[in-house]
């Protein structure tokens, strides 16, 4: 089946299925938005235009520190997470991109690693360093740190690890290494808080040297977890003081989970856009911590407030930002993880779309007047606008399928994974 590649025709018959119904449901939101004064071609060709990379970490079913229930089905090797990214890709043409974790996926003939992407119509999006996890063959350990590590030999192991990480980019064509550090401590007192950031400072211009010209890193911050007392880039400030530190190439990373409760996420991504620092984001939802929940299956309204401040910024033509990597970052216990990606890429362009929707010269004479009522009911009106079947056509036009998760349903594709990998499959990775 997958070696196959989905047929085009499958999705041509689930579209013509779907097609009075979606039709009746476009011409009418279409006729709304174009009495607004909206421009609906120029809307669907930027829904079109969004992709978002599939996180190879998320193809599998993640476990807890308790237990893992496996799936069945899962990719067993890097060609087969190639192969799930490909046929959502098919699915729904706006995942067009896997970001890679190293060393949980090792690709030992890159040339033919990227040919095949390529037959999926992939391209390769960051690549993720590991330093939070030792290695079989691993002489010194990062429980004590990695890029932070008292001890300059770990350090340096750390730092060969991540320019290994960019050579294996290099190689896919891939234009940007994600640092996520776990180093942290979980007692006051344990260490000295600016040592460690001096270290990482040092460690982290090493690997910059190794950068590519056309190369960005990006900086992920979190503020807990692995470690519980404290995390040496633990939130948007630390990663900005580095990025800034290390220069033009270094840009900040933000996780929607890597946040304490009811941080105010939108406005961070306002600074970061205003100073041209936000490189990249890592979309998940939480309802308590680092939850890696399906996307706006806890808080849309957040993530619609998010994409408002993306969309000003991106549409700033004074903004010196330049375009931010999507990517996802969820690992599920619950749902089938094909199913939630396809809800997870849905979620974010509904957002997205809504945040086109907001009139932004009626919301800037508003704050201007500082009319928080007329400011909510701008907000508001497109956020309540059912855009479901904008996302629908413009997938149609691409030749996508109008409902991505029938359509899974329907072919049975996860019966046919398991019937092709086996039901206890492990996926590498969390
Ligand atoms: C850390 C994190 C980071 C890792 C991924 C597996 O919580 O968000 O991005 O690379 O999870
Ligand atoms: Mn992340
Ligand atoms: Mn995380």
């Amino acid at each position: 089946f997958l070696s196959m590649k989905l047929d085009k025709q499958l999705i041509q018959d689930h579209n013509k299925k779907l097609h009075d119904k979606h039709q009746s449901g476009f011409s009418f939101i279409a006729d709304r938005l174009t009495t607004e004064g909206h421009d609906v071609e120029r809307i669907l060709a930027k829904i079109a235009a969004l992709q978002i990379a599939i996180p190879s970490w998320a193809l599998g079913t993640g476990g807890t520190r308790f237990s893992r229930f496996s799936g069945g089905g899962e990719p067993g090797s890097l060609e087969e997470k190639i192969a799930d990214v490909g046929l959502l890709h098919a699915i729904n043409r706006s995942s067009g991109a896997i970001s890679l974790h190293i060393p949980w996926d090792i690709p030992k003939d890159a040339k033919a690693i990227k040919s095949l992407a390529k037959e999926y119509d992939l391209v390769f999006d960051a690549v993720n360093s590991n330093t939070f996890q030792d290695q079989a063959d691993q002489e010194l350990s990062y429980k004590y740190g990695s890029l932070s590590h008292s001890d300059k030999a770990v350090r340096k192991l750390a730092i060969e690890h991540n320019v290994d990480v960019i050579k294996h980019g290099e190689l896919l064509g891939s234009k940007a290494l994600t640092v996520w550090l776990a180093d942290g401590t979980c007692f006051p007192g344990q260490q000295n808080f600016r040592k460690a950031f001096q270290r990482t400072l040092e460690s982290l211009k090493e690997i910059y040297t190794a950068l590519p010209d056309d190369w960005q890193m990006f900086i992920e911050y979190k503020p807990y977890e692995p470690y519980f007392y404290s995390t040496v880039i633990q939130d948007w400030g630390t990663s900005h003081l580095l990025a800034s530190k290390l220069g033009k190439k270094a840009y900040c990373l933000v996780d929607l989970g890597h946040h304490l409760p009811n941080t105010n996420i939108e406005q961070i991504v306002a600074t970061l856009m205003m100073e041209g620092k936000l490189g990249g984001f890592h979309f998940n939802d939480s309802k308590y911590g680092d939850d890696d929940l399906t996307v706006g299956s806890i808080k849309p309204y957040q993530l619609f407030l998010i994409f408002n401040e993306l969309v000003y910024g991106m549409e700033d033509p004074a903004s010196i930002n330049p375009p931010p990597a999507w990517m996802i970052d969820a690992s599920h216990n619950v749902k089938d993880p094909l199913e939630d990606l396809l809800q997870s890429v849905e979620a974010i362009k509904l957002a997205y779309t809504q945040a086109l929707l907001v009139n932004k010269e009626e919301l800037e004479a508003a704050r201007e007047n500082n009319d928080a009522t007329q400011a909510q009911e701008i907000l508001q009106h497109a956020y309540r606008t059912d855009v479901r079947p904008l996302i629908a056509e413009a997938r149609r036009r691409a030749g996508a399928a109008l409902h991505p998760i029938t359509l899974f349903r329907n072919l049975n594709v996860r019966k046919q994974l398991i019937q092709e990998r086996g039901l206890k499959t492990v996926s590498t990775g969390l």
